[in-house]
């Protein structure tokens, strides 16, 4: 079996979200994916999200996609995820390019996909706030 392994906050879960779990998936049989904690986005990331851990958890928990999610506390633990779950590919987002490669090396494979354009759970924030104003 053939296992993937990405990471994201995945707030306000949208197409770019699908797209990235959807080709993770189409890498191997089973697909992990780290769900950054709130204390990790608000002390790491700088993030602040709409739903909670436990929501965004269940979200992506729920997708047909995903096999597992695990919690994402830190920015050092993949390489122990990676050991621990038997991972032969890690993936994520062209955004993050060459963040991970040292990290990783030797232990699994690290692909990058490229981003879906359009959409961002930024973007989606500003959308609701500027029809919001508008009305
Ligand atoms: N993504 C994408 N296309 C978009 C938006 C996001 O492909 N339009 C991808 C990102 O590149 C990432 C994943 O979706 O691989 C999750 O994105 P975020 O929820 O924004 O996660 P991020 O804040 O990038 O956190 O340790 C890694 C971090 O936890 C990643």
């Amino acid at each position: 079996m053939k296992k993937i392994i990405t990471y994201g906050t995945f707030d306000l879960f949208h197409y770019g979200h699908l797209e990235i779990l959807r080709r993770a998936k189409s890498l191997g049989d089973y697909l992990i994916v780290g769900i950054s904690t709130d204390e990790f986005n608000e002390k790491e990331k700088n993030k602040n999200t709409v739903h909670s851990f436990a929501h965004r958890a269940a979200i992506v928990a729920a997708n047909k996609y995903v096999d597992k999610v695990i919690p994402e506390s830190r920015w050092n633990q993949k390489r122990d995820d990676v050991l621990s779950n038997d991972i032969d590919v890690f993936v994520m987002g062209n955004d993050w390019r060459g963040h991970f490669d040292e990290e990783l090396n030797g232990v699994c494979k690290v692909v990058y996909l490229p981003r879906t354009d359009g959409v961002s759970s930024t973007d989606i924030k500003a959308l609701i706030k500027a029809e919001v104003d508008r009305v």
